[in-house]
């Protein structure tokens, strides 16, 4: 039996190289050696305002990102939360069971309510109990995410065996994996920051379907410091950042890249990542032109994903509402 992985990608702002390179090419790899379930956690989007007719498009710009990185719906579930209602389902049980002291703890709800102040929603708070109905209706065994993320898997872990300890083997324990290098992207404009989707900045991100130029020149302005030497150094994040990036793209190692660099600037540096981002993206953007030549194919393929999904989220609803006593 293939161990069960779940993942879920918010459609808010864009997919960019942070979401794909920290998580969604993980996914990609471990289609191979896993059960594998991908969700667009749509339901997670309006946790924040959104314009409802941005929001439908997004879905369907997401799905078909997904498909154009790698997701195969031969090989995996892939559809959109909403059309499972059982998340909502489970969602609300577990509300019942996490207590507010561990939601509390939670650093990206600290994070974004400072922005949104009094506006700040009840679902944003309530993000990670929804997180954990995702993650838990599926008898998940791994969860990877970007560094952002662990902390909501690790409460999605807490509930299971809380709920556990009250009423019997009922959840499987999720394990967040962590990728080694870029687990965190980090913003080009300010590289203290996250990478983050809902940034608005212009030269914040790379988005997957940026143009070469665009890409070229969001690189070239990227924040860095008034040092030369080209090397691994994390006390100067911009250029640590940038070298990240290079290396997860090109998969060589830290020294070979050094010395690739060695004698040379900042400036070349920017110059050569620029064209492996080009590089990488360009069969990405070629598939994805492909995949939305047909309108209807993205919609068949999320149609299929939630008739896949839900048995199996409806049986892990059963099973925990026989346990609680309801109905
Ligand atoms: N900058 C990042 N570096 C590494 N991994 C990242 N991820 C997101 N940003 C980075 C990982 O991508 C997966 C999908 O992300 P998400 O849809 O859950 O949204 P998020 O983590 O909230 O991403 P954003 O871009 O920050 O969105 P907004 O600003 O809308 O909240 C996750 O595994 C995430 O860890």
């Amino acid at each position: 039996m293939k161990k069960r992985v779940f993942s879920g990608i918010q459609p808010t702002g864009e997919i960019h190289i942070g979401r794909y390179l920290g998580a969604i090419r993980h996914w990609v790899s471990m289609q191979d050696n896993y059960d594998s379930i991908i969700c667009v956690v749509d339901l997670h989007a309006i946790t924040v305002p959104q314009d409802p007719r941005l929001l439908k498009g997004r879905i369907r710009e997401f799905a078909g990102l997904l498909l154009a990185a790698g997701i195969d719906a031969e090989r995996s579930i892939l559809f959109v939360q909403s059309h499972v209602s059982a998340h909502s389902e489970l969602a609300w049980i577990l509300n019942c069971f996490i207590p507010m002291g561990w939601m509390q703890r939670m650093t990206q709800f600290k994070e974004k309510s400072v922005k949104q102040k009094e506006q700040v929603s009840v679902g944003l708070f309530d993000y990670p109990a929804l997180m954990a109905a995702d993650i838990l209706l599926y008898d998940t065994d791994v969860v990877p995410v970007g560094e952002d993320q662990k902390q909501h898997v690790e409460l999605a872990r807490d509930a299971a065996q809380r709920f556990n300890n009250i009423y019997g083997e009922t959840f499987v324990l999720p394990e967040p994996v962590i990728p080694d290098v870029g687990a965190r992207i980090m913003g080009l404009d300010d590289p203290n920051k996250k990478m983050s989707g809902s940034e608005m900045g212009v030269g914040h991100s790379i988005a997957l379907l940026d143009s070469p130029d665009v890409i070229r020149s969001k690189i070239m302005k990227a924040t860095t410091d008034s040092h030369r030497d080209v090397v691994f150094d994390e006390s100067r994040p911009g250029i640590f950042n940038l070298l990240t990036i290079y290396q997860i793209i090109t998969g060589e190692g830290k020294k070979e890249i050094e010395s690739r660099f060695a004698g040379k600037g900042y400036g070349d540096l920017k110059k050569a990542l620029a064209e492996v981002v080009v590089e990488v993206l360009r069969p990405l953007q070629e598939r994805y032109r492909q995949i939305t030549a047909d309108p209807g194919h993205i919609d068949a393929i999320l149609k299929s994903g939630a008739e896949k999904a839900r048995p199996l989220a409806v049986r892990t609803l059963a099973r925990v509402k026989e346990k609680v006593g309801l109905g």
